[in-house]
């Protein structure tokens, strides 16, 4: 279950979690975040969920996740209010320059490779934008879309010091042990830092 999945990560150390779900109801949504967000807070990590502004507020989480067909970020932190973390999905260099300048707290960038994760998703954006973005915003970047433990070196070596992975840390047979073992490649990256600051 998406719950049990989450405590495992936390398990492994993953110190932010987002919750993303398709396919089940609101109260199914609003049952798990709560679980969740109980295990999270016991481990003093951060929790975003996608999409539902109302699911994050009302379980206390610390962020909502919107993509760039979602309501204006403008909107949503008017909701959401100054404490809460508001994450943007991005594609392009222009979208990552007007997430900042509208108030985004991170941005996703991505995808960086071809994902089945995602329906209705666009071409992989290349490593290229990600070296820009990681340049050009001071917010924190987030790589995402098809980084597995085979790439990871490479999405590393072009700036990213944050990584989201589903499929690589949700099709794994032990999670926890997954999870810690791409925590230590990312932390030992002598090139996780090219931002020029
Ligand atoms: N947004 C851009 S790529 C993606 C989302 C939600 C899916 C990432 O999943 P995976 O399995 O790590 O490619
Ligand atoms: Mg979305």
């Amino acid at each position: 279950s998406n719950v049990e999945v989450a405590r495992m990560m936390l398990e492994g150390g993953a110190r932010v979690i987002q919750y993303r779900e398709k396919d089940k109801t609101g109260i199914q949504k609003y049952r798990d975040c709560v679980a969740i967000r109980d295990a999270m807070t016991a481990c003093d990590a951060v929790f975003i969920v996608n999409d539902d502004a109302d699911i994050a507020i009302a379980v206390d989480a610390d962020g909502v996740h919107i993509g760039q067909d979602d309501m204006p970020i403008e909107a949503v932190r008017d909701v959401a209010g100054d404490g809460m973390i508001i994450g943007l999905s991005t594609h392009s260099p222009a979208q990552a320059v007007d997430a900042e300048r509208r108030g985004a707290d991170y941005i996703g960038a991505g995808p960086l490779f071809r994902t089945f994760t995602k329906k209705n998703i666009c071409d992989p954006v290349g490593l290229g934008y990600l070296e820009f973005a990681v340049r050009s915003v001071s917010i924190p970047v987030v790589a995402i879309g098809g980084i597995k433990e085979d790439n990871l070196g490479t999405v590393l070596s072009h700036g990213a010091r944050t990584i989201c992975m589903v499929t690589a840390v949700t099709s794994s047979h032990d999670i926890p042990h997954t999870v810690s073992s791409l925590i230590e490649v990312i932390g030992s990256c002598s090139t996780n830092a090219v931002r020029p600051d």
